[in-house]
């Protein structure tokens, strides 16, 4: 899963970034020449650890996070001479665009727009957006309506059909997000990526002295804002960065004396997963202990093929244990002993936390 810092100049991407992941690399993008800094982060997950003391395994593998610091908004929207062109490339490639907000006052440091209205800035960029994908809607109708006419070609038809829908929905200025497509018109426009339509998080950057009220600030603006594939979290980005920078046994101190309860990176991985509809199975041996990251509703060959593409298409069926169950009875035999082992079939839905044993025929 890739998730993109987007925001206004100054705003706090880079701070929050370094705060989330601390050990990161610069890439240069093509055309656009702008610089795109990724940073890939193990997904905390303390039932990894659990089975970790079961198994004692040689390898240990966590859900991973690829964070990009992309920029790549101005806040200006009907910008009228903006071409695709001008539309960061970058931006396409999260799954998730992650807004970091400035909520934070201190004088000292410029804002773009003069001023700090959060409300304005959520507002302009979320245009932004809308605008941009209008801007990549048209271009391609343009160049497709041609074809369409001319060849009397049937899928550019239809792709035009759903093109126009799209066009409709953006210039009534709603993100694609509130759009509702069937599954095919889904299919034509994937490839797209219209950033409007990927969820979205908002990332309230506030000060340090507004920590104490940080749980309130957040519910005001999820009242707001939280809706279908848009969440809220509020964080100090600042403080946030000083505290990845401390040792293991300094943060938990630190963090509860500044009142902080949750770090920045659980708050987003959290609400990102919960935002893609995605949940973690477990894995687990004398080899290695795995956290594989899968969509909600995802049946069990099809998770299985998460592993290898040999376990689904020879998949017989899944040994499955709760994680729970797994650890309060400290063993596979103890559990099994217990009632706790299932069997279950090709149509079973993978639970959060399902431990699972794959038998497969190749
Ligand atoms: N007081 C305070 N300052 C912050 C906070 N977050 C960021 N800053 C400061 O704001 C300035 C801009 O932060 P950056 O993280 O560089 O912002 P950016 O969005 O990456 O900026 P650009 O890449 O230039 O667009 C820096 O001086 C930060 O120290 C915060 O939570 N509190
Ligand atoms: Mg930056």
């Amino acid at each position: 899963m890739k998730i993109g810092f987007i925001g206004l100049a100054q705003s706090g991407k880079t701070t929050i970034f370094n705060a989330v992941a601390p050990h990161s690399q610069e890439s240069h993008m093509g055309a656009a020449r702008m610089e795109v800094r990724r940073g890939i982060v193990k997904v905390p997950d303390e039932r990894v650890w659990e089975l970790v003391k079961i198994y004692e395994p040689k390898k240990i593998t966590f859900a991973e996070i690829e964070f990009m610091d992309v920029a790549g908004v101005s806040g200006k929207k009907a910008d009228t001479s903006r071409t695709e062109k001008d539309i960061p490339p970058a931006l396409r490639e999260p799954e998730v665009l992650a807004h970091v907000v400035r909520v934070f006052k201190k004088e000292m440091i410029p804002h773009p727009e003069g001023s700090v209205d959060p409300h304005r800035d959520i507002e302009n960029v979320e245009s932004e957006l809308i605008f941009n994908d209008f801007i990549s809607t048209e271009a391609r109708l343009e160049k497709i309506s041609r074809q369409a006419r001319l060849a009397g070609d049937e899928s550019a038809k239809r792709e035009m059909k759903t093109l126009e829908k799209v066009k409709q929905h953006l210039e009534a200025e709603k993100p694609l997000r509130l759009l509702e497509l069937t599954p095919d018109e889904t299919k034509i426009i994937k490839g797209f990526r219209f950033l409007s339509r990927k969820p979205k998080l908002l990332i309230l950057n506030v000060g340090e002295e507004d920590i104490p009220r940080i749980e309130q600030i957040n519910k005001e603006y999820a009242e707001k804002y939280a809706g279908k594939d848009v969440d809220v979290v509020a964080i100090c980005g600042k403080v946030q960065a000083e505290i990845s920078e401390l040792d293991e046994e300094d943060r938990e101190e630190f963090m509860q004396d500044m009142g902080i309860t949750q770090s920045a990176l659980d708050k987003m991985i959290h609400k990102s997963f919960d935002l893609l509809g995605l949940i973690t199975y477990l894995t687990g041996g004398e080899k290695e202990v795995h956290a594989w990251t899968i969509p909600e509703g995802t049946k069990a060959p099809q998770a299985a093929g998460a592993i290898h593409n040999d376990f689904e298409k020879g998949f017989i069926k899944a040994e499955v244990y709760t994680y729970d169950e797994l650890v309060k009875y400290g063993s596979e035999a103890e559990a099994k002993k217990h009632g706790c082992l299932r069997l279950e079939g090709k149509d079973y839905v993978v639970k959060d936390g399902d431990f699972i044993i794959f038998r497969f025929n190749v």
